[in-house]
Formats: structure tokens, C-alpha cells, sequence
């Protein structure tokens, strides 16, 4: 229990007393949170300093958004809500990106911040970084809560926690005042009044009749699949996952973050013909409609069936207890599915892995994102407990179909809003929560949006191999000013940049990589030194697509010319 200075009581005994600032703290760690992403000022200053002195980790960042994602995707990996501390009004709307993406992907987060005083701001009278925060993040969190007695952090920090973990996960608001933080307590008061979350996350068991229904339909497929999401990959249950698609020999289609929950070589894997099996397949596990197909949706949300098609079989629960209910039903003697479906899968794997590999093969100069990305999935296939960091248009797209993952909650990227900026933060916090290796495979783009925590990456020390694909801009680099005029076009980049200096201006490891040859020896290097590296990969500035696989999202302008 932390305390402050003793304070002597008017009967002359000496009275231990608590402050806000450590209540909060210990609140922290009584729930077993080691972890706070976060970025100083007023009024949480010293509450970084007293949360490091009492053995919490504090990793300070440059940008509160990129403190944001480092606790979003840290609740993603560990099941334990992620912490972000910010400061108030412009610290607090810099981390709410991170807040809204949170909720938007179901990662565990709370973002705390500090706030200014409730009478003030409430009168609207002036006061410094004056801001109705609770109002503001509400529509965009999950749940949204401000503490304004020393005695309720207990419950303020306990409220946030079960609504950050239970049924699907989601960012949290917690609103500190800063008059708040100094308020005092008795010790022994404060300490009763902290509470030791129990189950934050209970199990959601499915009924039997969803159950049977679900594998009632399953039965009756002659071309089923399973779609794993990435919910599936956060609820750690792999080995039921992986037992009940190598038990119902079901084709299996990992979404991004559900890459490596079985290995993507996985003979079941249905990845390299994907364009095939989702218009194809009669009785889907787990999401969208191509029109006649039937499905069954996993969900711990009952609001969730229905969303964007009809669910024939919804089967509410935690993914873990639905898929053992699920393994149970299906029992020991399940008939493989038609083998005519599985070798028309089969086939068209065959033909689609074939004529990539024709293209990896290909040593084109200057490089273009397959051959690079031939090095990657080498280097990823060596080190498969390395965690990949992934964001950009082509070099997100083409990463995903070229890298294969080999083990669960390998692969952090964009998520369902394809969200840039997420680049260095994830990075920063897969180092930190794991210690193991990050590659971080960024469009020069997208690592704009993040690329000053360059110098977080060398400050901790961490083994991040940051790799820019800089192909001079967004999206391509080849589009020109129709006007002739001096300004260069709206996704034109400085062209030849040398985005290796950076990194070199904070003591780390800056490599600048023209052909597959010398990407492979820097990303080698940086694997086994486990130094900050950036390596300024060169890729041709005419390779890609407008907006990478969704170009047809782009408006495309009525004019009659
Ligand atoms: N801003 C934010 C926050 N998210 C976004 N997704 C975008 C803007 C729009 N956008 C994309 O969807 S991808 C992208 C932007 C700006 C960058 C693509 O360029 P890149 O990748 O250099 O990162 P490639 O490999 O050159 O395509």
C-alpha cells in the first residue's frame, strides 16, 4: 500500500494517510496491471513518477496516439486491459483515436485522464485545458467514468476493468480530476476500499439447443468453411480451435489477426484460394453472405447475428466454451466433408500458390513488394515466436497474402477500420508486453503517422525492426500535378528519401536496402543484434495499386468530361 507523509491527527496520534495518486497506483497493481503507456504533463506528472517508484512500468511516448494503440494492442495480447495515461483537453483527444479504435476492434483498454475541475469546466469559466472530457469520449468507448472521491477509486478502477473485459472487450473512459490526485485518506480506509476484480472476464456458456442447431446445419453442408476472426485469435482457446477444424476437416479462412492461429501452411488452410471459397461455400462458420449460403455465427454478443446478413445457427457465448460445446457435439465420428469440395479447394491452392511463387521468384530491379516480401516471409518462417507489425495500402495487402504466420497472435496490423498510425505503437508494446523480436512491415505512408517513436524504440532499447517499403508516396509515387504547377501531386512524397537517418539520430541501427540481398542481411542483423533498426527498403515507385485490394472503394467523380 503506498503511502504519503504521516500526518498527525488532533488526538497527537500519528495517522497514516493515502493520497489519490496512490490509490489509483495500487489499485493498479492489486489488479495485476504492470504496464502504463502514457505521455506526462499536467496534472499527471507525478503520477508517472510514483507509478514508476512503485514498480510500475511507464513507458513514455511521444505522441498520446501512439501511447493509445501501445495499450489497445497490449490488451489484445495479454487479455489485461491496456492503460494509457494522458493529460487533459489536447492529450486526452490525441489518445481518443486510439480509444474509439479500441472499441471498434474489441481490444481491452482504458484510457485514463487526468482532467480539469468539474465546477470550472461545468461553468465553462476558463480554466486551463478546460475540456468536458466524459461527455466527449462517451460515444466512443465502450463505457465511459469519472472519480471525484479519493474513496471510489477502488470502485472507478474495478468499473472500468469489468467493462474493459467482459462480453466483448472494448475501450474504457476514465476521467481523473486533478484535484483528485492530491486528495487524502486514511491509509487503512484507502486500502479497504480497493477492489480485487474477481472473474473480470466470465465465461458466457452456450445453450445446448443453439449448440445442436449449429451442428445440425454443419452436418448438412456439402461445402462448408470456417472463418476465424480476430476474436478468435484473443480468446487464447488455440487448442480447441485447432481440435475442432482438423476434427470436422473443414476448410478454414483466417482473417488477418487470425493469421497463425493454426499455421497458415496448415494443409486445411483455405487462405491461397480465398477468392474461390467464400462465394463458394454453402454453410460458413463465422461471416458475410455471397447470397444462398447459410450460417452460424460464434459471438459472445447476442446484438451481433443478423449485423449484415441472416444467421441461421447464432451461438452466443465466449469463443472458448462455444467451440467446446461445439467439439462436444460433433463427437468422436464426424464425416469429413465432400471430398469434391476439398479438391476443388485443393486445386486451385495448387495453381494460386504456384504462380506466386513464380513472381517471388523474380529478382526485378528496382525491387518491387514481392521480392522484398519474399525476404519477409523467410525471415518470419525463421523466427515464428517474432511478432509482425503490419500497416500501409500494398504493403499491408500483399504482406498479409505473402507472410505466412506460423503461431497464434503473431500478426498485429490496421484491424477492421484499416486505421494508419497504428505502426510504432503496436511495436513499441508487442517488445515490451512479450520481449520478443518485431518486425514492423510499414508503407513510408503509414509510418508517417507514427514515425517520432523512432526514438521510444532506442530510448527502451527494444528489438523493433522497423522496414519502410518507400515506393515516394501514398499508395505510388508516380502521379503528377495535372497543372504543370511547381506543387508536387496530393500522394507525392520527397522523392529518394532516406528514412534510415532517423533512426540514426537516436543511436539506432539505420540501414538503407536497394535489393532483396541486402534487405535480407539487414533484417538478419537486426534479428540477431535485437537492436532498434529502421531499414529504408527501395521499392519501385510505379509497384502497387490506388488503395492497395479496395481501389473500387474509391468515389469515382460523375462529371461528364
Ligand atoms: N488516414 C488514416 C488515419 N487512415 C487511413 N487509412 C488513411 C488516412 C488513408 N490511407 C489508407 O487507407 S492507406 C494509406 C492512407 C493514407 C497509405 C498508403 O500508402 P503507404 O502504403 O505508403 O503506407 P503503400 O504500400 O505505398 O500502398
Amino acid at each position: 500500500m503506498g503511502t504519503v507523509e504521516p500526518q498527525v491527527a488532533q488526538s497527537g496520534d500519528v495517522q497514516e494517510v493515502t493520497d489519490g495518486f496512490h490509490l489509483v497506483i495500487d489499485a493498479l497493481k492489486l489488479n495485476g496491471i504492470d504496464t502504463i503507456f502514457g505521455l506526462p504533463g499536467i496534472p499527471i506528472t507525478d503520477f508517472t513518477r510514483m507509478a514508476q517508484a512503485a514498480g510500475l512500468r511507464v513507458i513514455s511516448f511521444r505522441h498520446e496516439q501512439n501511447a493509445g494503440n501501445a495499450a489497445a494492442i497490449a490488451g489484445f495480447m495479454t487479455q489485461k486491459p491496456g492503460i494509457c495515461l494522458t493529460v487533459s483537453a489536447p492529450g486526452f483527444l490525441n489518445g481518443l483515436t486510439a480509444l474509439a479504435n479500441a472499441t471498434t476492434n474489441c481490444f481491452p483498454m482504458i484510457l485514463i485522464s487526468g482532467s480539469s475541475e468539474r465546477e470550472i469546466v461545468d461553468l465553462q469559466q476558463g480554466d486551463y485545458e478546460e475540456m468536458d472530457q466524459l461527455a466527449i469520449a462517451k460515444p466512443l468507448a465502450k463505457a465511459a467514468f469519472r472519480v471525484l472521491h479519493a474513496e471510489d477509486i477502488g470502485v472507478g478502477i474495478a468499473r472500468a476493468i469489468r467493462a474493459a473485459l467482459s462480453g466483448r472487450p472494448g475501450g474504457v473512459y476514465l476521467d481523473l480530476p486533478a484535484k483528485l490526485f492530491a486528495q487524502t485518506m486514511d491509509a487503512e480506509a484507502g486500502k479497504k476500499s480497493l477492489i480485487e476484480v474477481v472473474d473480470p472476464a466470465p465465461k458466457q456458456i452456450p445453450g445446448a439447443d443453439a449448440v445442436k442447431r449449429a451442428v445440425e446445419l454443419l452436418k448438412g453442408a456439402k461445402k462448408p468453411l470456417i472463418v476465424l476472426g480476430k476474436g478468435a485469435a484473443y480468446a487464447q482457446a488455440d487448442a480447441d480451435i485447432r481440435a475442432l477444424v482438423e476434427k470436422t476437416g473443414i476448410p478454414y479462412l483466417p482473417m488477418s489477426m487470425a493469421k497463425g492461429l493454426l499455421p497458415d501452411t496448415h494443409p486445411q488452410c483455405a487462405s491461397a484460394a480465398r477468392s474461390f471459397v467464400l462465394p463458394e461455400a454453402d454453410v460458413v462458420m463465422d461471416h458475410k453472405s455471397w447470397g444462398g449460403q447459410k450460417f452460424i455465427q460464434v459471438d459472445i454478443s447476442p446484438q451481433e447475428a443478423d449485423s449484415n446478413v441472416r444467421i441461421d445457427a447464432p451461438v452466443v457465448g465466449d469463443i472458448g466454451s462455444c467451440v467446446s460445446a461445439l467439439l462436444a457435439g460433433i463427437g468422436a465420428s464426424w464425416p469429413k466433408p465432400p471430398a469434391e469440395w476439398l479438391s476443388a479447394i485443393a486445386e486451385r491452392k495448387k495453381n494460386n500458390i504456384a504462380k506466386m511463387a513464380e513472381t517471388l521468384a523474380k529478382n526485378p530491379s528496382p525491387m518491387n513488394f514481392h521480392s522484398a516480401l519474399a525476404v519477409v516471409r523467410d525471415i518470419i518462417k525463421a523466427n515464428p515466436d517474432a511478432i509482425l507489425v503490419n500497416e500501409g495500402a500494398n504493403a499491408l495487402d500483399f504482406t498479409r497474402s505473402i507472410v505466412d504466420m506460423h503461431k497464434p497472435r503473431k500478426r498485429l496490423d490496421v484491424g477492421t477500420w484499416g486505421v494508419m498510425g497504428i505502426g510504432m505503437g503496436f511495436a513499441v508494446a508487442a517488445a515490451v508486453v512479450s520481449g520478443q523480436q518485431v518486425i514492423a512491415i510499414e508503407g513510408d505512408s503509414a509510418f508517417g503517422f507514427s514515425g517520432m517513436e523512432v526514438e521510444t524504440l532506442c530510448r527502451y532499447n527494444l528489438p523493433v525492426c522497423v522496414v519502410i517499403f518507400n515506393n515516394n508516396g501514398v499508395y505510388r509515387g508516380t502521379d503528377v500535378n495535372p497543372t504543370g504547377g511547381p506543387d508536387v501531386a496530393p500522394t507525392v512524397f520527397v522523392k529518394g528519401a532516406r528514412y534510415d537517418k532517423l533512426i540514426e539520430a537516436f543511436g539506432g541501427v539505420g540501414v538503407h536496402a536497394t535489393t532483396p540481398a541486402e534487405l535480407r542481411k539487414a533484417m538478419e542483423e537486426a534479428v540477431r543484434s535485437r537492436r532498434p533498426t529502421l531499414i529504408n527498403a527501395v521499392i519501385d515507385e510505379a509497384a502497387g495499386t490506388e488503395s492497395g485490394r479496395i481501389t473500387s472503394l474509391n468515389p469515382k467523380s460523375g462529371e461528364k468530361k
